[in-house]
């Protein structure tokens, strides 16, 4: 079959809703991209867990400490899941974590802004794993086969985390006057990060044509944060707070907010590294991988002393 004929078959099936599997051809390009969205993802959900774990030793209960303790352990989860999916392209795991590491590879740009106070925490799991969810249900629709059925199982406990997150905003706002204004602070802080996680606006988003012709985005950036935006005004309501936004106003005929404009040069100086704690997230990772060298070290003598135990009865039969 020519290329242009495995071109238009790859497109067929995408079209007719069938997904495209490990072995199945698939054009370089749709390779190649899936490889960046996969494995930026991966790098999201592993430093994802910095800002959250600083938390961990602080947390106000038991209870609290529990709960945050199993959701960062979730975001550890979903960036293995990702790193096979991303295997199942050809990727190799090590390559992508030393690009991770050298500063090299992209992950989300939210995770590079501080955790100040308690309330950050909730807010994170109100707004940020919100964000996340409105993003990744669309992905539960990929075309990619591993990444559509690795993101089923990530949605399922993102929603556990959301909800977590929006318990502790209710149980602050609902608090003294000095925790509500906290949680207050807490909003200020994140809501125009979490905007900016849907990514550039369409006009400026590189990808996002050719992604929605190959079915892996669902829905343009603008399209997902407008739903971000719609859904969760009234929770900041019904929470008794506001948004940090003074051009945010229903649109009656639209039947949804207008809101501010994205302040896009910080955006794109935390993409390209600037932003508040993008230096300290690199050095975190770093250490993390340079002190966990022995475990690495002690499970590949391990993998290998198997492999050799497998071989001694065939050597002993050859040598017989
Ligand atoms: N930050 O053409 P565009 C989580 C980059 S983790 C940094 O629109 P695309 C969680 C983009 O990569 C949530 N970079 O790209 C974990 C591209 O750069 P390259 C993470 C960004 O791919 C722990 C360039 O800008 N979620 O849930 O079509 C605790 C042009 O953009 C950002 C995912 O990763 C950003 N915000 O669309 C709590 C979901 N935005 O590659 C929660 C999977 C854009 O050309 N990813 N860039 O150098 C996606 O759905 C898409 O990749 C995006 C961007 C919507 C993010």
């Amino acid at each position: 079959m020519t290329s242009l004929n495995l071109e238009a078959l790859f497109q067929s099936k995408i079209d007719e809703e069938t997904k495209i599997e490990p072995k199945d051809w698939m054009p370089d390009a749709y390779r190649k991209t899936l490889i960046r969205q996969i494995s930026q993802h991966a790098h999201s959900e592993i430093v994802g867990m910095l800002p959250e774990g600083n938390w961990i030793t602080r947390a106000p209960s038991l209870r609290r400490k529990l709960i945050l303790l199993a959701k960062v352990q979730d975001e550890a989860g979903h960036g293995l899941y990702l790193y096979s999916a991303a295997e199942t392209l050809g990727a190799n795991r090590d390559d992508l974590v030393q690009q991770l590491l050298s500063g090299k590879a992209k992950y989300s740009s939210i995770f590079n802004y501080p955790t100040l106070n308690w309330a950050d925490i909730g807010a994170i799991g109100w707004l940020v794993d919100g964000a996340a969810i409105m993003n990744q249900v669309m992905l539960t629709r990929t075309s990619y086969g591993p990444y559509a059925r690795a993101m089923v199982r990530i949605c399922k406990e993102e929603s556990f985390h959301q909800r977590q997150g929006y318990e502790i905003m209710i149980a602050m706002a609902k608090g003294s006057p000095e925790q509500k204004a906290m949680a207050q602070d807490a909003i200020n802080r994140w809501w125009w990060p979490s905007l900016m996680m849907f990514g550039p606006k369409d006009a400026e988003s590189s990808h996002s044509d050719q992604a929605l012709k190959w079915k892996i985005k669902r829905k343009t950036n603008d399209e997902l944060r407008q739903q971000f935006v719609d859904v969760t005004v009234p929770q900041a309501e019904y929470l008794g707070l506001t948004v940090p936004d003074p051009d945010l106003r229903w649109n009656e005929e639209k039947g949804s907010y207008d809101f501010g404009e994205i302040d896009w040069e910080e955006f794109w100086s935390v993409v390209k590294g600037n932003g508040p704690c993008n230096k300290q997230r690199l050095q975190a990772r770093n250490k993390a991988y340079e002190d966990g060298a022995w475990v690495r070290e002690a499970a590949s003598a391990h993998a290998a002393k198997k492999e050799q135990r497998k071989l001694e009865p065939q050597l002993a039969t050859k040598a017989a």
